[in-house]
């Protein structure tokens, strides 16, 4: 595809945003290519997502600028929206996604990435905010997400100065999960993803969900929404397989038994 190139190992995929002249910069073909990408994905083999930029520079240097700059307010506000609804789509995707970011992850850049579940970075791996300092608010989700990942305090801070942070930063603000040496970035990734793709699929999903959910609910309505997920669970073939191989080890506590989960 286009923009975006889409590989698939086993059970996890990984897409590839590849517009190297604009270190990944987020055009519409681009957003419309990832959007496409991300339609496409088989969800009864792809158990986990990885996102990642081409090259060794740039994740996504942000929303292309050119692009931008001539947007009348009505146009502003369809490119925005775009953007939101397919970081959205990235949000609530039922399976859990992986940001290895692989350099600048500025403003669009920063918001794809929080847009997935986990984010891994690459040593020289760069994230901010730089809109005020371009006349704009940051246009995807950027204001919303960074406060409830980091907090208001922090994240207010970096939006208002557009200053930008590098990895250990990130890191120690909780932005990312962990940080490694460039070319260990995308196997760290795919090893993450595999191990998450490994578990029992229904069960993984229904966690993703009751975070996302939850943390939108008072806390007497969370806990309603996990009762209601973990419930969802039984009967299922993931579980019985699973409790029934915990049960069986228990026998025989020199064997380790691999689960292969079923996805049903
Ligand atoms: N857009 C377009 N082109 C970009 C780009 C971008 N965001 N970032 C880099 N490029 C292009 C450069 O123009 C250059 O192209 P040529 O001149 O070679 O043709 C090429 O990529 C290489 O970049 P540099 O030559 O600048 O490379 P350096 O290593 O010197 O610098 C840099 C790398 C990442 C520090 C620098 O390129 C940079 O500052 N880029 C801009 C970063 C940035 O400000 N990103 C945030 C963009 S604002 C909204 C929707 C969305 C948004 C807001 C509102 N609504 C509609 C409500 C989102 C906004 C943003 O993301």
């Amino acid at each position: 595809m286009g923009y975006v190139n889409v590989e698939t190992e086993g059970a996890v995929a990984v897409l590839t945003i590849d517009r190297p002249k604009a270190l990944n910069a987020l055009n519409s073909e681009v957003l419309d290519d990832l959007n496409a990408a991300i339609d496409g994905l088989d969800l009864d083999t792809v158990r986990c997502l990885v996102i990642t930029g081409a090259g060794d520079k740039s994740f996504v240097a942000g929303a292309d600028i050119g692009e931008m700059s001539t947007l009348s307010k009505a146009e502003g506000e369809a490119f925005g929206k775009k953007g939101n609804d397919l970081f959205r789509k990235i949000e609530t995707l039922p399976i859990p996604t992986i940001a290895a970011v692989n350099g600048f992850a500025l403003g669009g850049g920063n918001e794809l990435s929080m847009s997935c579940d986990i984010r891994l970075a690459a040593e020289n791996a760069v994230f901010g905010q730089p809109e005020t300092g371009l006349g704009i608010t940051p246009g995807f989700g950027g204001t919303q997400r960074l406060a409830r990942l980091i907090g208001p305090g922090y994240a207010k801070q970096l939006v208002y100065s557009a200053r930008n942070i590098k990895a250990d930063e990130a890191l120690r603000v909780g932005l990312v999960n962990a940080v490694y040496p460039q070319e260990e970035l995308l196997p760290a990734a795919k090893k993450l993803a595999a191990t998450i793709a490994g578990n029992a699929p229904i069960a993984v999903r229904a966690c993703k969900k009751a975070i996302n959910e939850g943390l939108e609910q008072n806390m007497d309505d969370a806990i309603v929404t996990e009762e209601k997920l973990f419930g969802s669970c039984f009967e299922t073939e993931d579980q019985r397989a699973g409790m029934g191989n915990f049960l069986k080890k228990k026998d025989d506590p020199t064997k380790v038994r691999h689960v292969a989960f079923q996805n049903k």
